[in-house]
């Protein structure tokens, strides 16, 4: 008598399997996703619009104007270049090199110009979004190397 009415109650008991197992993978599929998403390296989170750097006795304060920058357009750099006594350090040579954190999808690589008494310019096109990596050399000063990051996004 029982084990007749539970063979009759197999059908949707099946169904609530069948739901749960969908469910179970379905929040497998969220887990996975997110621990992806966590490792990718373009999940680390860049550096502020305006970050602050010393090099040898000076200080550097790196401007990227418009963030996010934009992908494939030129976005401003503007560096603002202070000896130790705060005075701003004129006839600077400045190049930066983007790159792609993770990826070989292409460097891009720029001068600056001085626009006023030690704040130099220039554009610097990231070729993808995501997160960047940004190098400027001080030619001269020792060829000192800077890094940030920064993000980029369409
Ligand atoms: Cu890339």
């Amino acid at each position: 008598m029982t084990e007749e009415g539970s063979l009759e109650k197999d059908a949707p008991a099946g169904r609530r399997g069948w739901v749960s197992w969908t469910l179970f993978l379905g929040i497998g599929i969220a887990i996975v996703s997110l621990v992806l998403l966590m490792l990718r390296p373009s999940s680390i989170s860049a550096d502020a619009a305006i970050t602050i750097h010393s090099y040898n006795n000076g200080q550097l304060e790196w401007h990227i104007v418009d963030y996010p920058a934009t992908v494939l357009a030129g976005n401003t750099f503007q560096l603002k270049l202070t000896d130790a006594a705060g005075a701003p350090v004129e006839g600077a040579q400045l190049d930066i090199k983007l790159e792609m954190i993770g990826m070989v999808c292409g460097d891009f690589d720029f001068s600056l110009g001085e626009t006023a008494p030690g704040i130099y310019s220039g554009e610097g096109v990231p070729l993808m979004p995501g997160l960047w990596k940004a190098s400027l050399t001080i030619i001269g000063d020792g060829d000192s190397v800077i890094t940030r990051t920064l993000k980029a996004v369409y």
